[in-house]
């Protein structure tokens, strides 16, 4: 562990809890240390310079990532954050009601969202607008959703991803109860069983459903990666008001294994979520991984974070960009040139172009949206409802509009 003085309770009169309301200078000098560097224990395949480290554990996991797949994943990350940026920009000119950024989380989030297959589920929080892309679902259905004109009805089943979810730390219990499905009908054991990812935040670590869902899914063996991307803030309170551990060594409280990734590193991330996944596959579930990363924006476009912490955090953090990693080995081992980055970064903007005309010019949904994938299966409650509601709506067609 890298700073030693952020998890250990100090002694009776050795100075304030690491609780009180404001912190020491120490405190704050111990936080910006720990914010900043993951510990030994930091699972780490491609370090901040762009040099592949070896893992004689996870190696084998991504042996398959050859040049051209890691052109993929960098060519993700590039779109994803193009896209955040675009519609953070958006909220600025009034065109959605806010956005919750992603900025400096696009390796955690392309890493584990490519290492699920078709038929896992992944539950998300607020912020994976990456790993919805990875899951195939539309960016512009994101944007209906921060338009506050849209619920976001995708198809939940067809790209195992769930809604957003904005009440800290609920998902966690849904995506137990949900993995405890796949356990009780069978559908784990062998490698092409099913798993469940769920999503959530260092903050969220602190919820009482998030503690729930743990038990839960020990006790019953679930097939369900826990998946913290901890990125060292809950909107203004930083990860050591949550914890007096690094947050991954909790798994071994309620039973089952803990892991701590740099969340930056999206091979590391790949690798490590494809791992989990495995032993969840096979039964040997859950697992617990804290992608150890950090959010380089604000918390939402509402929040103002020079309120309450340091500059210089962000300027160590920009070192450890998760693009400009990937950038870095793919040039130095010639694994692409500068036409390829050209060529992303043109798609990127094309893609972004995209996103700002249809924002721009989005529809309303129509009103039957609302009914839709509610249920998995018909509901004649939920028909008589949408049937009343629409002839109540052609009651205003048929009176002139109004
Ligand atoms: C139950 C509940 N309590 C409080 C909030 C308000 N809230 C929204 S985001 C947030 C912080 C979450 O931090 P973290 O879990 O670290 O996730 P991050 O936003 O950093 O991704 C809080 C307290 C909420 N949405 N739900
Ligand atoms: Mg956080």
């Amino acid at each position: 562990m890298s700073s030693p003085e952020q998890w250990t309770r100090p002694e009776p009169g050795a100075g304030p809890a690491a609780t009180a309301a404001e912190p020491t200078p120490e405190q704050v000098i111990a936080g910006l240390r720990a914010t900043t560097e993951g510990g030994t224990e930091l699972t780490q395949l491609l370090n901040p310079e762009g040099e592949r480290l070896a893992s004689p554990r996870f190696d084998p996991y991504v042996a398959d990532i050859d040049a051209e797949a890691l052109r993929g994943l960098y060519k993700d990350m590039v779109l994803v954050r193009r896209a955040d940026r675009e519609s953070n920009a958006m909220q600025r000119q009034g065109q959605l009601g806010i956005w919750v950024p992603l900025l400096g989380q696009e390796a955690a989030q392309i890493g584990s969202g490519r290492a699920l297959q078709p038929q896992d589920m992944a539950f998300p929080s607020y912020r994976e607008h990456g790993v919805a892309y990875a899951r195939g679902v539309d960016f512009r259905e994101l944007l209906g959703i921060f338009r506050c004109s849209d619920h976001g009805g995708w198809d939940f089943k067809r790209h195992g991803f769930h809604p957003y979810t904005i009440v800290i730390g609920n998902q966690v219990l849904n995506a137990t109860g949900y993995a405890m499905g796949q356990k009780f009908e069978g559908k784990v054991g062998d490698d092409d069983g099913e798993a469940t990812i769920v999503y959530f935040g260092d903050g969220a670590t602190s919820q009482g459903d998030v503690h729930e869902g743990f038990v839960w899914a020990a006790v019953y063996d679930a097939p369900v990666v826990f998946f913290c991307q901890n990125n060292q803030w809950a909107i203004s309170e930083p990860t050591e008001r949550q914890s007096r551990l690094p947050l991954y060594q909790r798994a071994r409280g309620y039973g089952f294994e803990g892991i701590r990734v740099d969340g930056n590193d999206v091979l590391g991330c790949l690798a490590v979520s494809r791992w989990a996944l495995e032993e969840c596959r096979r039964g040997n579930g859950p697992v617990l991984i804290e992608a150890f990363t950090y959010r380089m924006d604000a918390h939402t476009t509402t929040d103002d974070p020079t309120r309450y912490r340091l500059s210089d955090e962000l300027e160590v953090w920009k070192h450890k960009d998760p693009i400009e990693r990937v950038r870095a080995h793919l040039a130095r081992t010639g694994g692409a040139d500068q036409a390829f980055f050209d060529d992303v970064q043109a798609e990127a903007d094309r893609f972004a172009a995209e996103l700002r005309d249809f924002c721009f010019n989005m529809p309303d949904p129509p009103p039957e949206r609302i009914f839709s994938e509610v249920y998995a299966d018909p509901s004649p409650q939920l028909d008589a409802q949408r049937e009343e509601y629409l002839s109540y709506l052609s009651g205003f067609a048929e009176a002139g509009g109004h």
